[in-house]
């Protein structure tokens, strides 16, 4: 770009990402369709306003608020009952119906953009999308010089999946509510509308339970590698919840059982079949803890955390866990499925479970998420027969505490090393043998913390990999292409730098 300084003499500046046009298909997820409009343009002028249907005023200011910073525009968000001609119009009627309700449609001609859904989420997914089509100096929280281009055309867009998912591990470690809430910010950007937070583990128990108040204060004082943990009180973790819904995000809490229970166990001495409370655990082993399935009030315990959780959870899911029991008997662990299942029914939520609830028997709409490294195994197939549907979280493609290389400082290994292409390259309908595409709910990134003590981690972990991984969930596979993914992919990471996102600059990809 050229600049004129103040001594009137023309600066080259470094070739700039923000004065790159972006074209209309030039966004992740890939959308269903874009047609461009050769030779048009929209240029946001200084006295744009942004205009919403009355259902859409919170998408609006939401998106004045991403635009006003970097632009220093004014912005006005109104409410309107018409079809504006000029500026942003966000409305509620007009799209086409195959967007469904988390779709929308965009239109950008030289006088207006016009973003159209039948619901306020899907007009939130058309403004990520709008996002992206901007220079990525938009992404600023100081005032940077335009022009503000917008490629011209139509873009047509849904989601393949009704479940995109990702999940933060805070047991292991764990991470304060604005860190929580930043990762939300980061993954709405790629239309991921599930957080699936793992709240309770060997190592930390991280939500306040009224009934059994030690669970926080004595399971939560600590995490792995002996520091301090914590735990979110019941008003930090509504107001985490509702900060994801105005990302349109739901969040799956997850307690953990029958296995992964120490910090239970190590709270309440009766939880324990020996009456004893082991110490609190701080290492990184699995499959050493399990709830006493014989004892009656372990039932009790159970039921008291889910309807005490369900009760915080406006969401439809609750994610009782389920994996790596192996210190639970066969026969105890299905006993302790069957019984416990029910009280999630009873509170008004459905089931979620790790693959191995396929043990169990199915309950309505139950969700079985699958974590193994093959393309078969005996549980899922138990799951699949029996009804459930199946969320994809192969660790060998979807883990992101998984190292990129061997030279990844940090992560595990144990399902093998996910470079960008390994993340993306699957097909998440055609991926498990045995399970018809019509069962798949859809696909979740884990983010395990063993490793990951803050938020620049999460953030190398999941960046460039999250992205990747929502668009499996988000675009036709048809639509999908690694050589045309990796360029646009590229193009993120000026964003994610101007948004001071630490992420892992894969030699794979061709950054913009
Ligand atoms: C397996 S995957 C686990 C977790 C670990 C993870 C580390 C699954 C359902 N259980 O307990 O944190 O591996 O990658």
């Amino acid at each position: 770009a050229v600049a004129t300084a103040a001594t009137g003499a023309a600066v080259l500046l470094p070739a700039s990402p923000a004065g790159a046009a972006v074209g209309l298909s030039d966004v992740v997820p890939v959308p269903v369709s874009a047609q461009p409009a050769a030779g048009v343009t929209y240029t946001l002028p200084s006295n744009a306003a942004i205009q919403t249907a009355a259902g859409a005023t919170d998408v609006g200011n939401y998106l004045a608020g991403i635009l006003r910073p970097s632009t220093g525009y004014a912005l006005p968000v109104s409410t309107t009952t018409g079809t504006p001609t000029s500026g942003i119009a966000l409305l509620l009627s007009g799209a086409d119906p195959s967007v469904g309700a988390e779709g929308y449609q965009l239109d950008v001609t030289a006088a207006v953009v016009t973003l159209r859904a039948q619901t306020a989420t899907g007009l939130f997914h058309g403004v990520q999308t709008l996002r992206q089509l901007l220079p990525a100096a938009v992404e600023a929280r100081t005032v940077q010089s335009g022009p503000w281009t917008i490629a011209g055309g139509r873009i047509i867009d849904y989601p393949r999946y009704a479940y995109r998912g990702a999940m933060l591990d805070v047991s292991r470690h764990f991470f304060a509510p604005d860190v929580v809430k930043r990762y939300l910010d980061e993954i709405a950007q790629y239309k991921i509308n599930t957080l699936h937070l793992h709240l309770s583990d060997d190592q930390g128990w991280r939500i306040v339970i009224d009934a059994w108040p030690q669970l926080a204060t004595v399971g939560g004082s600590t995490q792995v590698g002996g520091g301090a943990g914590g735990y979110y009180t019941k008003a930090q973790y509504s107001d985490l919840v509702s900060y994801a819904a105005s990302r349109q995000i739901t969040i799956v809490p997850e307690i953990d059982m029958p296995g992964h229970v120490n910090a239970a166990l190590a709270s309440y001495a009766q939880l324990n079949c020996n009456n004893t409370a082991p110490p609190l655990y701080t290492g990184t082993n699995v499959g050493f803890s399990s709830l006493c399935v014989s004892k009656e009030v372990t039932y009790t315990f159970v039921q008291q955390v889910l309807n005490e959780l369900a009760a915080l959870t406006p969401g439809p899911y609750l994610h009782v866990g389920g994996d790596e029991a192996s210190s639970t008997p066969a026969a105890d662990y299905t006993t302790f499925m069957n019984r416990v299942q029910p009280f999630v029914g009873a509170a008004g939520k459905t089931v979620i479970g790790w693959h191995q609830i396929g043990q169990a028997n199915h309950t309505t709409n139950r969700v079985a998420q699958y974590w193994g490294t093959s393309t078969s195994d005996g549980d899922l197939s138990s799951a699949v027969s029996k009804g459930d549907k199946i969320l994809l979280s192969p660790a060998n493609k979807a883990y992101l505490d998984m190292k990129y290389t061997n030279s990844t400082p940090l992560g595990q290994t144990w399902a093998g090393l996910i470079e960008v292409q390994t993340a993306y390259n699957w097909d998440p309908g055609a991926y498990l043998s045995g399970v018809p595409a019509s069962a798949i709910l859809g696909v979740e990134a884990p983010l395990w913390t063993e490793t990951i003590t803050r938020l620049a981690d999460i953030e190398f972990m999941a960046f460039p990999r999250l992205p990747a991984l929502a668009e499996l969930a988000w675009s036709p596979q048809s639509a999908r292409n690694w050589d045309t993914f990796k360029v646009r992919l590229g193009a993120q990471g000026p964003r994610w730098t101007v948004q001071g996102i630490n992420f892992y600059s894969s030699p794979q990809v061709p950054w913009g």
